[in-house]
């Protein structure tokens, strides 16, 4: 029988821990963290990511601002905000949601970011400290992982692991992050242009899908007692719910679970875990900046 990665719990658990932290903090007279995100647009997604962040944030006893601007903001008005939150000392962290609108450069957006505040850990300087296993911030989906597991015990170290999909905020850095001096895994990346992917994803201890294709990750890809990570969140319709869509993971669970050993599922897998990074990387933030 396989087994449920909790991550709602298990980010909750931690949700508990970093509330401790907050109030030991204001109890000796120390700053209260304070997380701002800005939010472009109105892409349902990412209202419903954002407005969770914001509720962890007030979870956990952080101040937390919510930045708001037009689809149609140009870029350099984001970019004035960004430097203002980069001067800003009261603003100890701070993140810009993605996707942004096509007009708007993703790139240019994270450069103008104070590797300092980066808490998404998207800044090419801390992406850099990651390959280099410098202390820095770490990407929050990749670190939300690396928790998880670390949290449910499944080791790492010298386990085939195989990371589907190779985007700029998971696929690649979780590759990085897993081959690491202490994680030790041996890391295959498969993409679009992978011949054979279903025997390479077969040969896998760790598999971590991370291509945003629903249902990609079938039964007959998964070796026997695999450890299944789904970081898919794809909204997808669904005529029997009262919102007419539901999320759907990147690996077909029903099939795919009775053959794991350990698996997440969606919603309540990854999702909450990337959040919970962000309070983390805040906290960080602050404890750097004392110097
Ligand atoms: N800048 N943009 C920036 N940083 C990020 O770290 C993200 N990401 C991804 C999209 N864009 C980003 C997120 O926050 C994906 N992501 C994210 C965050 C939270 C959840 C899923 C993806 C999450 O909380 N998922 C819940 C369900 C929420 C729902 O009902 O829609 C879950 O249980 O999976």
């Amino acid at each position: 029988m396989y087994k449920l990665i909790d991550g709602k719990k298990t980010a909750n658990d931690i949700k508990r821990e970093i509330a401790a932290e907050v109030a030991a903090l204001k109890k000796s007279g120390g700053k209260v963290p304070h997380l701002a995100a800005i939010l472009v647009g109105n892409n349902p997604s990412s209202e419903t990511y954002v407005a969770n962040k914001v509720k962890d944030c007030e979870e956990v006893g952080f101040e937390s601002t919510l930045i708001r601007f037009d689809e149609k903001t140009e870029e350099d008005l984001l970019l004035k905000k960004i430097r203002e939150l980069n001067n800003d000392d009261g603003v100890d962290g701070f993140i810009v949601q993605l996707p942004l609108p096509e007009h708007i450069s993703e790139e240019r957006v994270i450069e103008a970011i104070d590797p300092e505040k980066d808490a998404d850990g998207f800044h090419p300087v801390n992406i850099g400290r990651m390959v280099i296993g410098a202390p820095g911030f770490l990407p929050a989906t990749p670190y939300g992982i690396v928790e998880l597991l670390k949290r449910y015990g499944i080791s790492t170290s010298g386990s085939n692991c195989v990371v589907i999909g190779r985007s700029n905020i998971v696929g690649r850095p979780v590759s990085i992050l897993l081959s690491r001096k202490g994680m030790d895994a041996t890391v295959t990346v498969v993409h679009s242009r992978t011949r054979n992917a279903g025997e390479i994803i077969r040969s896998a201890d760790i598999i971590i899908a991370a291509l945003g294709s629903p249902g990609f990750v079938k039964a007959d890809m998964v070796k026997e007692g695999a450890v299944v990570i789904d970081v898919g969140t794809t909204r997808i319709a669904d005529p029997a719910t009262k919102s007419g869509w539901r999320l759907a993971g990147d690996v077909d669970f029903e099939n795919v679970a009775p053959v794991c050993s350990y698996i997440t599922p969606v919603p309540g897998g990854v999702g909450p875990m990337t959040r919970v990074s962000l309070l983390k990387n805040t906290l960080y933030a602050v404890t750097r900046r004392k110097g």
